[in-house]
């Protein structure tokens, strides 16, 4: 995965700018901070909103969103959460980003990224996240298992992302939410019949998050009767002038 080469050299060099032990300084100091699991779990949307500038499989979607006003409209219009990319190369985004849009919401932010490195824990906490994505496709179980206890230590919530039956051996009692990938991440297609079928695999009790091609309510809708809680929706959004707006109505 060439992602994960890219990412790994970036972190390398991030950590010579700044080193493990003053990240892991700045992450100590305790803030406020937001449940998502029980944003989900009570509320009534369950959008988690994403901002995203840009994505492999479409190029750029809203190069130049701002994401202070994009996040404030989301929040605003029933969003239940957020989901920030910080990813650079691959999706346009940044650590800034989240940054940015975080005095200016009350709701969860999720940092969206590639989570290889602890390193990258200590930098979601200090820009304001409440909760990490764990990939599963992208980590070895030991990996996974050890960073989602890295993430609580922290205070951070985990998001564990599934795609396949095979990944089902990464859920275990102390991820707090899982979310299925409808898109392949090897051929971009996205089958929302992924989480329909991948639902069914797994424990009654978990906090069921459907991610990626969700376009419509009625999607939300059937996906809701299935047992899902959180619906992750990007580029169905962010694609149009008034991201906001667009989340609004896709509520009413
Ligand atoms: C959003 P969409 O199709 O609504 O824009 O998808 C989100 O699910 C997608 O961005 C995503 C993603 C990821 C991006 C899901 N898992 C992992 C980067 C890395």
């Amino acid at each position: 995965m060439d992602i994960i080469e890219a990412k790994r050299a970036t972190i390398c060099e991030q950590k010579k700018a700044i080193s493990l032990a003053a990240l892991q300084d700045g992450a100590a100091e305790s803030r406020n901070m937001f449940s998502m699991r029980q944003a989900l779990a009570n509320s009534s949307s369950g959008i988690i909103a994403e901002f995203k500038r840009k994505s492999p499989s479409k190029g750029w979607i809203n190069k130049d969103a701002s994401p202070e006003e994009v996040t404030a409209a989301y929040a605003a219009n029933g969003a239940s959460a957020l989901s920030i990319l910080t990813d650079t190369p691959f999706f346009g985004g940044s650590l800034k980003d989240l940054r940015d849009a975080r005095p200016g919401v009350n709701i969860p932010i999720l940092r969206k990224d590639f989570i290889i490195d602890e390193y990258q824990l200590y930098q979601a906490k200090i820009v304001g996240a409440d909760a990490i994505l764990l990939i599963a496709a992208a980590l070895e179980k030991e990996e996974c298992a050890f960073l989602a206890g890295k993430a609580h230590e922290l205070g951070l919530e985990v998001l564990l992302e599934i795609h396949s039956e095979k990944e089902l051996e990464y859920v275990n009692s102390t991820i707090d939410m899982v979310g299925v990938n409808n898109r392949n991440l090897g051929t971009f297609v996205t089958d929302i019949e992924n989480s329909f079928r991948l639902a069914s695999a797994l424990p009654k009790d978990t906090l069921l998050v459907s991610e990626s091609g969700i376009s419509s309510p009625d999607t939300v809708k059937r996906l809701r009767e299935a047992g899902f809680r959180g619906f992750l929706i990007g580029e169905n959004f962010m694609k149009t002038d008034n991201p906001g707006k667009a989340l609004g109505e896709f509520i009413k």
